[in-house]
């Protein structure tokens, strides 16, 4: 019984010892000291030995199962370090390495044109408005003198929804909502950023959908002057103190007279180019001094105020600004493209 002791006690340790992992060593612990286990088998063998015998062995028995014990406890130790050792190794961080690169995002050029415009206006008094991109047929056409079956209306192909509510097909409608809104206060002095929508066809220069930027100024005594020392102001801080504008007769509906406002070609001076056409000019909005009618149909006693207003495509203006050959450019979300106003 002593050999079998033995025995059992070097193959235990040898198994133990093999153990490669935490349930390797549980199946060895359930194999050696387990109910079903030998040592339990010999135990239960002992009643049949010599009473000199039992003590001796006895002993010896619990001495095996110590040392059993002890060297699963080791190995569960050995084996929990390894673990823990290759946690560590795998979490270790290598500060010598090189970082990653953050990619920031950059503000859309268009975005950047609106508040630069914004920014120039503010300064000089302006307050910003805002007004509904689905709007009403009377906003956008009737309360700005155009009403219904007005030839006029052909200068603006519209997207109906209904028979009385289209995509705004430029902001002067925020014009007449202002003015309903002030219920004949003045000064009004506002401008309105947003987007318009045309059935026009997309081309270099033309996007069925697209930004303008609304200028509204009603108070007594306003005149043409006073137009064009507001746009010529706007003019030299966007494009430069050298910039000259002229003003062309037009007409619109909703004012009188009227006028397209082009600037001095910021890409040749007003020398004469390919992008202006050799005229030296180029139509950045149109404008002129708000129509009687309007103001009478939003509250307002022509009689005793006057207002002028304008209306500036944002793309276009944007195209001059950053030397742009394609409106299309600013909605097609090419990266390439947007990545180079991170700077500017
Ligand atoms: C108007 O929309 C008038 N509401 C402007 C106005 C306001 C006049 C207040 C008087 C008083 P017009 O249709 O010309 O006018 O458009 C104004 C500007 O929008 C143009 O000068 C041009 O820069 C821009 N624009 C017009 N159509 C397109 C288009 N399809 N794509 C891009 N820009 C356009």
């Amino acid at each position: 019984m002593k050999e079998q002791l033995t025995a059992l006690r070097d193959e235990a340790i040898a198994v133990i010892h093999a153990a490669k992992n935490m349930n390797e060593l549980n199946e060895a612990r359930v194999k050696y000291l387990g109910k079903k286990g030998p040592l339990t088998e010999i135990l239960r063998g002992m009643g049949k030995l010599s009473a000199e015998e039992r003590p001796v062995i006895g002993q010896m028995a619990n001495d095996v199962r110590a040392a059993i014990e002890s060297t699963l406890e080791r190995k569960k130790e050995e084996l929990e370090r390894e673990v823990l050792q290759k946690k560590l190794m795998s979490e270790t961080i290598d500060v010598t390495l090189p970082g990653r690169p953050v990619h920031f995002g950059n503000r859309h050029p268009l975005t950047k044109v609106i508040e630069e415009i914004e920014d120039i206006f503010i300064a000089m008094g302006f307050e910003v408005a805002e007004g509904p991109e689905v709007e009403t047929d009377y906003y956008n056409f009737e309360a700005l003198n155009l009403p219904k079956n007005h030839p006029a209306r052909d200068m603006q192909d519209s997207f109906y929804i209904t028979d009385e509510i289209l995509m705004r097909t430029h902001t002067s409608p925020v014009q007449a909502r202002t003015m309903e809104r002030k219920q004949g206060e003045v000064p009004v002095k506002i401008i309105c950023p947003g987007k318009v929508y045309r059935r026009d066809d997309d081309d270099a220069t033309h996007s069925h959908m697209f930004t303008q930027i609304e200028g509204l100024v009603v108070d007594k005594g306003i005149r043409m002057s006073d137009l064009k020392g507001t746009l010529l102001a706007f003019a030299k801080q966007m494009f430069g103190e050298n910039q000259r504008i002229r003003l062309r007769p037009s007409f619109f509906p909703f004012t009188e007279p009227s006028a397209e406002v082009d600037i001095s070609c910021v890409i040749c001076n007003g020398v004469g180019c390919r992008v202006c056409k050799e005229t030296g000019w180029l139509e950045i909005l149109g404008a002129g001094m708000v129509h009687p009618k309007v103001l009478e149909m939003s509250g307002y006693d022509s009689e005793k105020v006057t207002g002028f207003a304008f209306g500036m495509g944002v793309e276009r203006i944007a195209l001059l600004k950053y030397g742009i050959e394609d409106i299309r450019h600013f909605y097609q979300s090419d990266l390439r493209f947007l990545k180079q106003f991170s700077r500017v």
